[in-house]
């Protein structure tokens, strides 16, 4: 073979090589012209993220928009109601949004994302098998896993006995030191997966029957309450306010740092399992897209995904990440439920057209006396 005919045969073989030994590794991939700090011309430099309360390290977004020089804001929610709600109105003006995974399901039947273009997220690679084909979005194609986690009970380990019953909302005891004190979350489905399950039936039942006990049940928790919060209960436990909420995971975690008598239970009778998603509503141009892409692709970064993970306190659906996490943070029965405690978790599912049976009956909660 002469020389000019070897080179590229040469070259093929060792990117033959490369690609092999790349298989199965973390990668770190980046989508085109990210990387020199400047956003491309014609596309935005800014893009709006509606996210949970405090569920983002500032870092990440300062780095991101060190390497693309796109400044991402943020606006919250406290809720998958509210979300679906405010795009159901026609909001305009987000690139990305989290949903939990029963939300997405409602969110895609009602055309409300857009579809990704995984040519521009190559470093979905990085995702846990398992969170490559979530039931709610085989193939990742509208969404990417963000963290996922348990919802279950926080509480003030030197005041109040570690809570082994739901029943400490449901039938509260009224001497004990937390009546009064305590709070549920401000989520429909929440509260009632809480009732439902403390009842022993199906978190996502659409008998009515069923639902009016739940109903009646959360309106007798209402005297040991102090209200209903979604964004700042675990600040209210960490100042020692309150001593006992209904809540999620990490956000009791991340509070530790500042009481460390936080602890946080999942009930016998179960809690709820949950996985947020990063998505794109099909209301963003396609130059916010193209944005949102790249910061979906940023996020699914190793050492990136290992980052939101330590700042959140949540389970991370991104296997390079977790390489890094290490395995103090992977054994955290807190953060990664063991197999006895994962056998008592219910996903929420979509209920169709009982989605407002559910707001009305909670409605009527909220507005009764208990
Ligand atoms: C973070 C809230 C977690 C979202 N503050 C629960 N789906």
């Amino acid at each position: 073979m002469k020389r000019h005919t070897i080179l590229p045969v040469l070259l093929l073989i060792v990117a033959l090589v490369l690609a092999a030994c790349g298989g199965g590794q973390a990668t770190e991939e980046e989508a085109p012209d990210q990387g020199d700090g400047q956003p491309p011309a014609g596309a935005v430099d800014e893009i709006v993220l509606y996210n949970w309360s405090e569920y983002i390290d500032p870092e990440i977004l300062s780095m991101f928009e060190e390497e693309t020089g796109i400044v991402v804001t943020e606006d919250n929610f406290s809720s998958n109601e509210e979300l679906l709600a405010k795009l159901q109105g026609g909001a305009t003006g987000y690139a990305l949004i989290v949903p939990s995974d029963y939300t997405v399901s409602i969110m895609k039947e009602e055309g409300l994302l857009a579809k990704l273009n995984q040519d521009n997220i190559p470093n979905l690679s990085n995702l846990s098998e398992q969170f490559r084909n979530v039931p709610y979005d085989p193939g990742n194609e509208y969404c990417v896993p963000y963290q996922w986690g348990t919802t279950g009970i926080g509480y003030l380990s030197s005041k109040v006995e570690e809570p082994t019953s739901w029943a400490v909302l449901f039938d509260p005891d009224p001497d004990a030191p937390y009546f009064g004190r305590a709070t549920m979350l401000d989520d429909v489905r929440e509260s009632f997966a809480a009732a439902l399950i403390y009842l022993g039936y199906d978190p996502n039942t659409t008998n009515e029957a069923e639902l009016q006990e739940a109903k009646e049940l959360l309106i007798k928790a209402k005297s040991a309450l102090a209200g209903y919060d979604s964004d700042t209960y675990e600040d209210l436990l960490a100042s020692e306010e309150n001593l006992l909420a209904h809540g999620w995971n990490g956000d009791f975690l991340f509070v530790v740092e500042d009481n460390p008598d936080i602890a946080y239970t999942i009930p016998q009778e179960g809690g709820v399992i949950w996985v947020d998603n990063i998505c794109i509503p099909s209301s963003a141009t396609p130059e916010q897209k193209e944005a949102a892409e790249k910061f979906i692709n940023f996020l699914l970064k190793p050492d990136v995904g290992a980052l939101l993970s330590e700042w959140n306190y949540y389970a991370s659906p991104n296997a390079a990440a977790e390489d890094i996490l290490g395995e103090e943070f992977l054994s955290d029965p807190s953060v990664y439920p063991p197999p006895d405690v994962l056998s008592r978790l219910h996903y929420l599912e979509p209920v169709g057209e009982f989605e407002a049976v559910y707001q009305r009956l909670w409605d009527e909660v909220k507005a009764a006396t208990p």
